[in-house]
């Protein structure tokens, strides 16, 4: 079902009647942040495949909006009635998927980030196996870090959780270190077991995050550059703390994009450090690929990264990472190979790290090469969704 080269990203009519197309309905958050990032290629991805998607949030993620393919959007955000604090748009989802399920029929529900999209599927699933219809679909679900490290182990959360990762048809990480997390806080089978998570990898479009024409970059200021969305996580004032202990000057700048609660922090840091001239903030941008190659280095500076989809997407553009080694990262960047990995406290580190790639321009481009070649061979996104396609043959089972 691999679309030729010429056809890649072209808009192609959904038909479930297409020997092989399934109907798969997509669950996701509508940010910047990588699970909305994740599901939204997903979904165009499998849309270019021959599968029909319908895509299901309370708002359209970026990054569909930006693509042409022929995902159906379903925004459900819910009726605003006063007595509410905020609609509860996690059923508004569950009732607009029921909807296409009894009109269409969907043969999988894929959730990304346990809560609340895990919940929303597993509603919307009991209530089609209620209605003594057309069959059921299945329920996936992806966890993505936050949904287990912080916010679905919170005790708010935390039986819920344990609750619909138990009761879906099959659940994945996105890393083996996720996978492993899951498997001890919320005591399912261990990785590898039948009842256990599975791991499918992030996956990265390698023909629109792709190095610039121009490159390489021998020359000139160098350009340090970190995209997240400025949470606590992330830690964006570390990263500026670092960069200041750097020490480099006229020969580096660090661009800040995307935007989020650090925000302010942030900026009262750069002021005090004195780092104006050398630092600038761009804010939320969709023009991540040319930003990313026209970038030096990729820092990421997080206390915790279940995988790191940014960095991935900086080593496409063949640009190298300087990142704590924290969660997943390790098994997207090879320490020493595609980029430089720290200890997670280790400022002095970090800033050694940034200070080497500046000053030795060649051994940046030589883990750049490395970094593009990493990316094209084992997170390439047909490779992937490959991989997402298997899982839902093998929950349908023979058509
Ligand atoms: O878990 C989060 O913080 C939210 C999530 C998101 O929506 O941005 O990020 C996670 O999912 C990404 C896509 O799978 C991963 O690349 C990020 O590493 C992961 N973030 C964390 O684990 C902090």
């Amino acid at each position: 079902m691999k679309p030729r080269a010429d056809d890649a990203r072209e808009p192609r009519p959904c038909s479930s009647e297409r020997a092989g197309a399934l109907r798969v309905g997509i669950l996701c958050h509508p940010t910047y942040g990588g699970s909305g990032v994740l599901a939204s290629e997903l979904a165009l991805t499998l849309a270019e495949r021959g599968h029909c998607v319908h895509l299901f949030s309370s708002g359209v993620p970026p990054r569909l909006a930006r693509a042409s393919g022929p995902v159906e959007m379903h925004v459900a955000q819910g009726f605003p009635y006063p007595l509410f604090q905020s609609p509860p748009h996690d059923l508004a989802i569950t009732s607009s998927i029921l909807d296409v399920h009894r009109s269409g029929g969907l043969d999988i529900l894929h959730a990304h980030y346990a809560i609340p999209h895990a919940v929303s599927g597993y509603l919307a699933r009991a209530a089609a196996l209620a209605d003594h219809g057309r069959p059921a679909p299945k329920l996936v679900t992806t966890l993505h870090g936050t949904d287990i490290t912080l916010v679905g182990s919170d005790p708010s959360y935390a039986p819920l959780t344990q609750f619909v990762i138990t009761q879906s048809d099959a659940v994945t990480a996105v890393s083996h270190d996720l996978a492993r997390r899951t498997s001890a806080s919320f005591r399912t089978g261990m990785p590898g077991e039948p009842c256990g998570v599975r791991v499918v990898y992030n996956f990265v479009d390698v023909d629109i995050f792709r190095p610039l024409e121009q490159q390489p970059r021998l020359a000139g200021p160098a350009n340090i550059v970190h995209v997240s969305n400025f949470r606590p996580v992330k830690r964006v004032p570390w990263l500026l703390r670092a960069f200041a202990r750097a020490r480099l000057g006229a020969d580096a700048r660090l661009t800040l994009v995307g935007d989020g609660p650090d925000m302010q922090p942030a900026r009262a840091l750069v002021a005090e450090l004195g780092l104006g001239a050398s630092v600038s903030f761009l804010g939320e941008r969709d023009a991540l690929p040319e930003l990313l190659s026209g970038a030096d280095v990729f820092a990421l500076s997080s206390s915790e990264e279940s995988f790191g989809l940014s960095a991935l997407e900086a080593m496409a553009c063949a640009t190298p990472v300087v990142a704590t080694r924290v969660g997943g990262v390790g098994e997207v960047v090879e320490d020493g190979i595609q980029g430089l990995l720290v200890e997670v406290d280790d400022l002095e580190g970090f800033a050694g790290c940034l200070r080497r790639l500046v000053q030795d321009r060649e051994l940046a481009r030589k883990l750049g090469a490395a970094s593009r070649t990493r990316a094209v061979e084992h997170f390439e996104r047909h490779h992937v969704v490959e991989q997402y396609e298997s899982l839902y043959r093998e929950l349908l089972g023979p058509a």
